[in-house]
């Protein structure tokens, strides 16, 4: 029987079902559990400025790991993760994604964006992308030859990227979630297949020494959530 899990044109007929194991957390500890977590997550910060200290051994490994089991449509697993460590590499994908940047800010960006990006601080220059010891490209894994269609495809790759944060971040890593755009210019610098669409560019890596970030605040409970 065909058992690749949906990776090829030819889907199984049925899965087979086994018995499902979640963690056991007793309810009295399930609030505690979720608070816990939402204090661990409220801390996490989009960082711009990365020291150039070294990744531990086995941590991207392991946050890839955590982003590949998001769920995803049909259980496609659209997502392709590009490591790239190597210098040369890095400067390539800094020098392609400044010259789209200067034309965003030079040039396409509307009035309206530049002003809601101001307060941020934000411009056409990408130093993260050569200064943090990581940098991972997200792409959404298209049809293609030897690719299934996906479905809902940036709804789980988006998923796939909040798992990947989040796991960095419990594991004491900062992360700065990049849109360079367009993002075609990726598939070059990442050596990947047109199937494949570039989706984001995550420098991973400590924050600088003295780092610092906008004191933003996030909505109240009250803002986001509606009971019915
Ligand atoms: N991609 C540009 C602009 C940018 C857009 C948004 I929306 C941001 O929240 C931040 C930046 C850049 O990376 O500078």
């Amino acid at each position: 029987m065909d058992r690749t899990n949906g990776l090829t044109d030819e889907p199984p007929a049925a899965y087979p079902t086994v018995p499902h194991r979640p963690p056991h957390v007793p309810a009295e500890e399930a609030g505690n559990r979720a608070r816990a977590f939402h204090d661990l997550m409220a801390r996490r910060r989009t960082v711009r400025d990365f020291s150039a200290r070294p990744l531990p051994d086995g941590v991207l490994e392991w946050a890839v790991r955590t982003a590949a089991t998001a769920p995803s449509g049909a259980n496609v697993q659209p997502w392709r993760f590009v490591v790239l460590t190597d210098p040369e590499r890095r400067a390539r994908l800094r020098e392609a994604a400044e010259a789209e940047e200067r034309e965003f800010y030079g040039r396409r960006a509307s009035d309206e964006w530049l002003a809601a990006l101001a307060p941020l601080g934000t411009d056409w220059r990408k130093p993260f992308l050569e200064t943090a010891p990581a940098v991972i490209v997200v792409f959404e894994v298209h049809k293609g030859p030897g690719t299934p269609r996906p479905y809902y495809t940036k709804e789980s790759v988006g998923i796939a990227v909040g798992l990947l944060l989040a796991c960095l971040h419990q594991a004491g890593l900062a992360t700065l979630t990049h849109t360079p755009s367009p993002m075609r210019f990726l598939n070059e610098v990442c050596d990947r297949p047109p199937e494949e669409r570039p989706a984001y560019v995550i420098p991973v890596g400590y924050p600088a020494d003295g780092a610092r970030v906008p004191d933003i605040r996030r909505k109240d409970l009250e803002q986001v959530m509606v009971r019915l």
